[in-house]
């Protein structure tokens, strides 16, 4: 019976590989005042104040904090932005992007 022509030789293959996050991470620096750290993160991140201001300590005592984690085109647009966020007020804030594991 299982030898048929009738017996399938492979199976096909229906499990869909879910497309990788991306981590924003935001990097540390010693110009950037906190309090535009803390905006940038609320209007680019959409965190409240409260949040806001935990991510940006956390990266402010340990160098780097994972903002948030988004599919690799939005977390590279958001980083972008809230990156130029900074260098438009002149600014050094960065924040990059990596895949999570
Ligand atoms: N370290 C900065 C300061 O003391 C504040 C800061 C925090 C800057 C986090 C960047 O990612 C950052 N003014």
């Amino acid at each position: 019976m299982s030898d048929t022509a009738l017996t399938p030789k492979t199976r096909t293959r229906t499990k869909t590989e879910r497309p990788k996050l991306h981590k924003v991470i935001l990097v540390n620096d010693d110009f950037t005042p906190r309090e535009f750290v803390v905006t940038v993160l609320k209007a680019e991140f959409r965190v409240n104040q409260d949040q806001a201001y935990r991510i940006m300590m956390t990266a402010h005592r340990r160098g780097t904090c994972v903002v948030a984690v988004f599919p690799k085109d939005v977390a590279e647009t958001k980083a972008t932005r809230a990156t130029d966020a900074g260098r438009k007020q002149g600014y050094p804030l960065l924040f990059t992007t990596e895949p999570e594991e």
